[in-house]
């Protein structure tokens, strides 16, 4: 049985994975927003330029959004909030916009508006697609792009009786449950294949990192969010991203537990590999780890969750020790899940 979350398959038929480098200026929006304007000429992206959130809500997203930028292109732009400059990309809130619609104009700098965070994030994805990177130098074309994102997500569960309903949030299952989703367009048709899920009755355990009182600790700031990682969203587009090493994860649990199952959501899309292991502990202590999970020399491609399960052990600490992926040195994070032996 699955335990893949349906939210992972919402974000990635939404959205997509990030793009490789863009070496062509030629614009490839996907999917076409509604109206694009091309106006000829670009702009530039400088040492100076910055993200910068118009709105403290916004400045997750500015977080998201450069480390996208230097996952995408190498090239780390600072993630700021307030006022923005020329050669800035400036997130903003627009309530004269409405649902999830938003605006994208690039001109002496680069702004994307929506009515809220969903909206706004969804320019940023167009943004970064058409962010062009030939040599290192990397710009934006002159654009004004207005768009309403219209598929939905409709599901369905154990065939045939069940209504059809739009998914808004993740479900919660409590008895063996076999999930059908499809995305549509706006006028209905299908896009893609129906997705299926099967969630067995294994115990129905819950994730013990959602729980309130749990404590993330990170090696060092890195790019993305640290919330990312226990929010319970297996998006890959968000996540926390240690850089730099030593990059690790440390996570406190209220109370100690016996766990006997973990998963790891790093990041995928291109086939890449993640390596790490996982300790766990009592104290937190030096010395008074025990390595639970080892994929250190991990070649497997990372693809939703890597799934562990191993015996029962009595831990309240938790710490994933990451040392890159095989495309890159980056580590993120964009899910961990603890699970409890238990029921
Ligand atoms: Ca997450």
């Amino acid at each position: 049985m699955s335990r893949i979350p349906l939210c992972t398959a919402v974000w990635l038929s939404v959205l997509g994975g990030p793009l490789g480098n863009t070496a062509s200026a030629a614009l490839d929006l996907v999917p076409w927003p509604k109206t694009v304007e091309v106006k000829g000429g670009a702009l530039e992206l400088t040492a100076n330029s910055r993200v910068v959130a118009g709105d403290a809500a916004l400045l997750p997203l500015a977080n998201v959004l450069a480390g996208e930028i230097l996952q995408t292109t190498g090239r780390q732009l600072a993630a700021v909030q307030g006022e923005a400059a020329a050669g800035d990309i400036v997130l903003k809130l627009d309530p004269q916009l409405k649902g999830e619609a938003y605006a994208l104009l690039i001109d002496k700098s680069a702004v994307v508006s929506g009515a809220n965070y969903a909206a706004t994030a969804f320019g940023t994805v167009t943004l970064l697609q058409a962010l062009a990177n030939e040599g290192g130098k990397l710009s934006l074309p002159l654009l004004v792009v207005a768009d309403t994102p219209d598929d939905k997500l409709l599901y369905r569960l154990n065939l045939p009786t069940a209504e059809e309903k739009p998914y808004t949030g993740p479900l919660t299952f409590t008895t063996t449950t076999t999930v059908f989703a499809r995305m549509v367009d706006a006028a209905g048709q299908q896009l893609g294949e129906v997705l299926t899920a099967g969630f067995g009755d294994d115990g129905f355990r819950r994730n013990l990192l959602t729980d309130p009182g749990v404590e993330v600790i990170v090696s060092n700031t890195g790019a993305g969010d640290k919330k990312f990682i226990t929010d319970g969203y297996a998006d890959p587009n968000s996540h926390w991203n240690g850089i730099a090493q030593p990059a690790w994860v440390k996570v406190k649990l209220p109370k100690a537990a016996k766990i006997n199952k973990l998963e790891v959501c790093c990041w995928w899309g291109d086939g890449r590999a993640y390596r790490y292991n996982v300790e766990v502990s009592m104290t937190g202590k030096d010395g008074e780890w025990q390595q639970v999970v080892d994929m250190k020399q991990n070649a497997k491609p990372a693809e939703g969750a890597y799934v562990h399960e191993f015996a029962p052990v009595d831990a309240q600490f938790i710490r994933i020790n990451m040392f890159g992926n095989t495309t890159n040195g980056h580590n993120h994070l964009c899910e961990l899940r603890a699970f409890n032996a238990e029921k």
